[in-house]
């Protein structure tokens, strides 16, 4: 057997092996579960470039940057998608775009978005399943309120946060919910103001201190720094000069977040649960465009932002922190990305994967054990798919293919294509294999539309008068 057919079918047989819920199984502690509480935080649109530990030189993170010198940082993770939608659709499912339901972002007449389906196995039912209790804290954007997507239905005990992704375009807005309650917030003149965010935060501690006697996962999908840019205190940037206000505020947004990991990781350690605990952080796609890339060069070395399947609108920061468990320091190149978060969370539960997943535990990486590789990465957005397959990446568009060597060119600028034929003949092969049709792109909403709308009211177009001929 040569290497490429030993790493195909080591890949195979861990795939085999996710479907039973044992991938991996063996490198826990004598073959049982370790059973962390596991607190996964996904900051929104944040890009590959806006950290210090990925060398960020502006904006100061030093709580996550701490997370990482005391844990393990992955250079090579990736987010399901290049947005927001799909990319939680891949992380709670397991299932990569050319398989998991919801496919890109869609608008609905009404507040929330498409739902996954009633039947959907997702991590939270997965780690239900094996006794944790689970909670979603921040954005879902799954499943409009009252819907087979509501994160009640899809292994939440506790949910508290945004419901739509449009209505979380703004941290002050009327309203976030508490499982199947709306919250009202002071955000409607007066003057005090809630700072959605911080809600956020505070729900998270609480959740984290009312449940510390027995096995959690905590999901914490937070919405900064997502716009707009708006932020209660410039904190140690409001005197600097030369910035902008909008460049002031992105810093402070995630200077404050920052700030709350901060926070989260003490009361871990002072409720004595730090050796028992698993945190990671993360981003649900790459660096959105605007201030977010032009002013902080968000997506760092890397070739394209938010919405593109270049690096740069995919590739995400990964930091973990597990003392006793991972090794301090530790940096990995494995390629992974979110659909191996339900296996991973999976054997760290000693939970069963009863259903199909296209991941592949990371628990072996975070322990410093050997790894199963993936044979390949897969997305599609839209008309465009990539792949990530060893040092290659290969991005089509409009099926016309272009493959950069991320080793010499990680900026994706020479396309290696013509010299490499049966390298794009076996790239071409596993895009049309990945791909599956999925029903959300015929999905349509036909609930009742409450009075008024669920949307955020939109400014009227404004005719203009045309110019008379001259
Ligand atoms: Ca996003």
């Amino acid at each position: 057997m040569n290497r490429r057919d030993f790493l195909k079918n080591a890949s195979a047989l861990a795939a085999g092996l996710s479907l039973l819920g044992d991938a991996g199984r063996a490198s826990t502690a004598g073959g049982k579960a370790l059973r962390p509480n596991i607190i996964y935080i996904m900051a929104d649109d944040l890009g590959y470039g806006h950290l210090g530990c990925y060398g960020q030189k502006e904006i100061k993170t030093p709580n996550i940057d701490r997370m990482a010198a005391e844990g393990i940082r992955l250079t090579d993770h990736y987010a399901g998608s290049a947005v927001c939608a799909p990319s939680r659709s891949v992380l709670l499912t397991g299932l990569h775009t050319g398989h998991c339901y919801v496919r890109g972002n869609r608008p609905l007449p009404v507040e929330g978005n498409v739902p996954i389906p009633a039947d959907s196995q997702t991590f939270g039912k997965v780690m239900q399943s094996a006794g944790y209790t689970t909670a979603c804290i921040g954005k879902w954007g799954l499943g409009y309120p009252g819907s087979t997507g509501d994160p009640t239905k899809q292994g939440f005990d506790h949910w508290f946060g945004y419901n739509c992704q449009r209505q979380a375009h703004s941290y002050y807005p009327t309203h976030l919910w508490r499982n199947d309650k709306k919250v009202m917030l002071r955000n409607r003149g007066g003057a005090k103001k809630d700072y959605s965010h911080d809600l956020l935060t505070a729900e998270a501690l609480k959740f984290i201190r009312d449940n510390s006697k027995k096995p959690f996962l905590l999901y914490l999908p937070y919405t900064i720094p997502h716009s707009a840019f708006q932020v209660p205190e410039l904190g140690i940037y409001a005197d600097k000069s030369g910035w902008s206000k909008t460049k002031k505020s992105i810093a402070a947004m995630i200077t404050r977040m920052d700030r709350d990991i901060g926070t989260i990781a003490k009361l871990i350690k002072d409720l004595g649960l730090d050796a028992n605990t698993l945190v990671i952080f993360t981003s649900d796609n790459g660096s959105a465009g605007g201030g977010l890339h032009s002013l902080f060069k968000g997506s760092g070395p890397l070739r394209g932002k938010k919405g593109s399947l270049y690096e740069g609108g995919i590739r995400a920061p990964f930091v973990a922190r597990w003392p006793g468990k991972i090794a301090r320091g530790a940096v990995s190149a494995h390629r992974s990305a979110f659909w191996d978060m339900l296996p991973t969370f999976a054997e760290l539960g000693g939970a069963k994967v009863a259903k199909e997943t296209d991941g592949i535990s990371l628990v072996p990486t975070l322990l410093g054990k050997k790894q199963t590789e993936h044979e390949y990465l897969y997305w599609e957005f839209g008309k465009a798919q990539a792949v990530r397959m060893g040092k290659w990446k290969a991005y089509v568009a409009k099926g016309k293919l272009s493959l950069y060597d991320l080793d010499k060119d990680i900026g994706e600028t020479a396309d290696l294509s013509a010299d490499q034929p049966e390298l794009v003949k076996k790239i071409k092969a596993i895009i049309a294999k990945s791909h599956r049709d999925t029903p959300w792109s015929n999905w349509k909403y036909t609930g009742p539309i409450p009075e008024g709308g669920g949307r955020p009211k939109t400014r009227k177009k404004r005719t203009r008068r045309k110019k008379p001929i001259q």
